[in-house]
């Protein structure tokens, strides 16, 4: 191949160990370096990684961060962040207290090497790539097998070139740049992708800009994104006080790309992505004037001290529109800590602005839920139907300045109409982290409240499997369709058999009853089945109804791999053929020829899949975990 390489490449390179990363569609597995698991996915991960029966993690670092539960609702969530930190300190693993923060704000400040693999139980990992990480998303089950030192399974990806130049304008910011990429690629632009961002537009952008790029390539579709590591990495590392952990890293100058986009940072102008979905993108002038009750700005998407910092100095002197409530969640507490400090929280608060605990919270429907039929204007990532607690409430999203100009006007606004205000990336951080704790390698005993329920073996699929047509859904069924977030479920993520009670909650309230009387059966989806979050539960809790196979035009990255991990059949078919309540027989005597019978009309078609032989042998033996101790 080319000697010249992308940086992708570089990366792939350094940390393929099995299959040829130079044909993208091939199934390579890659060395990981590092992995980070949040509260809400990582009992469960925690609980496979135990499973597996070793003594220790293997991968150079693990941290397990308590994010999405960190208010405690529920004394269950107390009892997970018990069992959390037990077992990191057990495992040698760096748990990260509730309190400390949003695990990928974190992860960059304190962790993120340049040039390094990261492997989290998040869909929103890749926001390291802005330090120049190949850091991607996965199930709980992969992370388990890559804390024990497995590699991680993919699809050699493509590579898209995002070629950036010029400078972003006042009221214009890194959000917009990424909310302008999904209204041109849409939420399936990125499958199967990794987006290298390059060109002399990126020296302007500072390491938060780039993590908030990165971190909605997730929104794409795309297994990562990823920004070169130049001098502003450098810097952003220097002022973390982790020079040492800085390594220059670009593209070749003559490196190929599959796909190429440009864009002009000086023609971005603010934009709104409209509720329901991250790519329904509009510009602010098209939206401006639709009246706002809520505003939320932080979240792992743009909790960055300048940017509140920045939120701070528009509201300076000005008070928060009496029909709105804004609430500022920083992403992490060393944010939250610097703007104490100098005073930017005093600021928000005489504006009429609420603070809260850095977290994941309103981001998922912990807390500020939004009323029925109202607006909530939000800097986070996600505004699919229901996402943020409410799913008669209408979300979208938005950069800080656009949320901060509309908090003060109550409706839509552009920023642009009022004077230019700067805030500017702090020199060198405040850095204190004895909220992280650091694993003593002594033999601690695991804490397991009630809600810590044993995961159970996974046992051989058999090859033929019947049932009936449980649910037939359309398009771009989220895994907040499949399993809501928020207050109802969070506090359940240790416990399968009451969090299944959940499944498609808000779009058929009586399938979990159902599937159960039936002994279980089959889904039939549309096109990108399971977009969206990582949560493993989206397959676990189908799979402990017993649904046996899930049949969809196409599948989501992440969901795909994670229904194969736990045992469940995904294939693809033309499923506008299949109704509700249909009885089917799948013959998977020979897995190169999937047959399924449809007993009602007595049709039979040949299934498609792109399983590889490993998938194959993983859903034979009944789920990942049962593959890896065979
Ligand atoms: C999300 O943003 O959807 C979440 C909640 O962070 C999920 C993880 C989860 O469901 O626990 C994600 O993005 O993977
Ligand atoms: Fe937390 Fe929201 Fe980020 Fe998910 S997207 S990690 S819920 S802040």
């Amino acid at each position: 191949m080319n000697i010249n390489k992308n940086l992708v490449q570089k990366i792939l390179n350094e940390h393929c160990e099995e299959g040829d990363w130079t044909q993208p569609g091939n199934e390579i597995g890659i060395r990981i370096d590092q992995c980070l698991t949040q509260d809400s996915t990582g009992t469960m991960a925690w609980l496979e990684f135990e499973s597996l029966g070793l003594d220790k993690v293997r991968s150079e670092l693990a941290v397990s961060y308590c994010d999405h539960t960190s208010l405690s609702f529920k004394g269950e969530s107390a009892d997970d962040h018990a069992f959390l930190k037990s077992i990191a300190n057990r495992f040698g693993a760096i748990y990260s207290k509730a309190g400390n923060g949003v695990c990928h704000q974190i992860h960059y400040e304190r962790f993120g090497v340049p040039g390094k693999t990261l492997l989290g139980s998040d869909s929103h990992t890749p926001t390291g790539g802005g330090l120049g990480m190949l850091a991607i998303g996965a199930g709980g089950m992969d992370v388990a097998v890559a804390m024990a030192g497995g590699l991680f399974y993919l699809q050699s990806p493509q590579v898209l070139k995002v070629s950036l130049s010029g400078e972003l304008a006042w009221g214009c910011d890194a959000k917009d740049v990424i909310l302008e990429i999904l209204r041109r690629l849409t939420v399936t632009g990125g499958v199967n992708k990794v987006i290298e961002y390059t060109g002399k537009g990126v020296r302007s952008l500072s390491v938060p800009q780039r993590t908030t790029i990165t971190n909605m390539g997730a929104e794409l579709g795309a297994t990562s994104s990823v920004f070169p590591s130049d001098e502003i990495t450098k810097a952003f590392l220097t002022a973390q006080n982790r020079g040492k952990d800085y390594r220059e890293l670009g593209a070749d100058e003559y490196a190929k790309y599959e796909e190429e986009i440009t864009i002009n940072l000086f023609n971005i102008e603010p934009m709104v992505a409209m509720p329901y979905s991250p790519d329904n993108v509009h510009k602010v002038s098209e939206v401006a004037g639709e009246p706002v009750n809520q505003v939320v700005i932080g979240s792992c998407t743009n909790g960055s001290y300048r940017e509140i910092k920045l939120a701070s100095e528009m509201l300076r002197g000005k008070k928060v529109n009496s029909n709105v409530d804004l609430i500022v969640v920083p992403g992490s507490r060393q944010v939250q800590q610097m703007l104490l400090k100098d005073g930017s929280i005093d600021v928000i608060t005489d504006a009429g602005g609420r603070l809260i605990d850095p977290g994941c919270g309103p981001c998922i429907g912990m807390g500020f839920v939004p009323g029925n039929g109202q607006f909530s204007l939000r800097t986070v990532n996600r505004n699919w139907q229901g996402r943020g607690g409410n799913k008669n409430a209408k979300l979208a999203l938005c950069s800080v300045e656009v949320a901060a100009a509309s908090a003060i006007a109550g409706k839509i606004s552009d920023p642009r109409e009022i004077k230019p205000i700067r805030a500017d990336e702090p020199s060198s951080f405040f850095i204190d982290d004895s909220m992280l704790l650091f694993p003593k390698n002594e033999k601690v005993e695991i804490v397991r409240g009630p809600n810590i329920v044993p995961i159970k073996k996974q046992t051989i699929l058999p090859a033929m499997l019947n049932g009936e047509i449980l649910l037939k859904v359309g398009d771009g069924i989220s895994t907040d369709d499949i399993l809501p977030a928020g207050p109802l479920t969070q506090h359940l993520r240790s416990n399968l058999p009451q969090i299944a009670k959940f499944v498609f909650h808000y779009i058929d309230g009586e399938f979990a009853q159902r599937a159960v009387e039936k002994q279980g059966g089959f889904i039939v989806g549309g096109t990108n089945y399971g977009q969206g979050s990582s949560r493993e539960h989206a397959a676990l809790a189908p799979k402990e109804l017993g649904i046996k196979a899930v049949l969809a035009k196409s599948f989501a990255r992440i969901h795909r791999d994670n229904l194969i991990n736990s045992g469940i059949v995904p294939l693809i078919c033309h499923t506008d053929q299949f109704k509700q309540g249909e009885i089917l027989e799948l013959d998977l005597t020979d897995f190169y020829d999937v047959r399924i019978r449809n007993k009602n009309t007595g049709k039979e078609i040949a299934a498609e899949h792109n399983l590889s032989f490993r998938e194959i042998a993983i859903l034979k033996a009944g789920g990942v975990l049962a593959y890896a101790v065979q």
